[in-house]
């Protein structure tokens, strides 16, 4: 325990004093690999064989019913869903046959109570904690910090955010991923954060260990899981579209099995170009994917992105606090 204590502390110590080098961003990964496994080790065992399709057949099979009791259930409840007009069942079959869905949307009202969470809440650096401030000072912040602040997440959302516990609850969104997994699934990460314009160089340090997720990869968070994500700022092209390789969850080349990143010659070469789907949309608009497809973020050039990102799965590795 003494010995944890120690690591924690020191990885908050290196995490403010090297925020922006090279040699702090790789500890931090490493780092959330070893409370990963500490956590729980059959996250590591999922790791290996889970992009292994007969990995994945075994993972089922070791996955063993929740007690539907468990305080993640919510269809004991009659809450009404604020996608209402959504058959579970198109959605399911998009998802099983392209790997995403393009068609959730906020209503207004949902929006703009996130979007006032949004604008008066604190945000930390990398979802950092330590490291935080309110989106109108983020110019102060850069200087603050003398640090170019490329993503930034909201910590607390989950407990404070009224609108974001309504979307983790949302019984349509549940049914999809219950039909799409074929299991009763389990909320593991439900985030809201923003991804900045910023130099290339910037960008580039960061892309070295994944952060932002700018190559093309797929997730290995567990045997299956089902990704939600929504637009809360407009976004086209040039700011911070998300892409995904339609079809991609079901082919891989061998390669692909041991090499989780692409670059988007190569995924352009095996899938075609016009596979790669750019995914825009006004604010309020959202999509499901299988985090199995090929898929990754752009940075923005002309505004910065607002983005949730809900995703359900078989197990709770504790990745992610909720
Ligand atoms: O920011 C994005 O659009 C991509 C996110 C992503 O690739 C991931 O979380 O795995």
């Amino acid at each position: 325990m003494y010995f944890i204590n120690i690591l924690e502390e020191l990885n908050r110590q290196l995490s403010y004093r090297f925020t922006c080098s090279k040699i702090g961003l790789k500890l931090e990964k490493y780092y959330q690999y070893f409370i990963t496994v500490r956590g729980n080790y059959r996250w590591l065992l999922m790791f290996l064989i889970a992009r292994l399709p007969l990995g994945r057949k075994l993972g089922e099979l070791l996955y063993s019913d929740r007690d539907i009791t468990q305080k993640q259930n919510y269809y004991g409840k009659k809450v009404s869903s604020i996608f209402k007009d959504i058959d579970s069942e198109i959605a399911v079959k998009l998802i099983k046959k392209d790997g995403y869905y393009l068609g959730l949307q906020l209503s207004q009202s949902i929006l703009k109570e996130i979007l006032e969470y949004a604008h008066t809440a604190n945000i930390s650096i990398d979802g950092k904690r330590g490291f935080e401030f309110k989106y109108s000072d983020k110019n102060q912040a850069t200087k603050q910090y003398n640090y170019q602040i490329i993503t930034a997440n909201y910590l607390a959302v989950n407990s404070e955010c009224l609108a974001m516990q309504k979307l983790n609850n949302d019984p349509k969104l549940r049914e999809i991923a219950t039909k799409y997994l074929g299991k009763e699934p389990v909320l593991v990460r439900s985030q809201m954060g923003w991804t900045f314009v910023g130099s290339k160089q910037a960008y580039a340090q960061k892309g070295e260990i994944g952060i932002p997720t700018l190559r093309f990869h797929y997730d290995l968070d567990d045997y299956r899981a089902l990704k939600f994500f929504f637009y809360l700022t407009d976004v086209d092209s040039l700011s911070g579209s998300h892409r995904c390789v339609a079809g991609s969850h079901k082919k891989r080349k061998l390669l692909h099995y041991l090499v989780r990143s692409q670059s988007d010659q190569k995924i352009a070469d095996y899938y075609g170009l016009e596979s790669i789907v750019n995914i825009c949309g006004r604010a309020g608009f959202g999509f499901a994917e299988d985090p199995f497809c090929f898929h990754r973020g752009s940075p923005p050039i002309t505004a910065p992105r607002l983005m949730i990102q809900l995703e359900f799965a078989l197990n709770n590795y504790g990745m992610w606090k909720l």
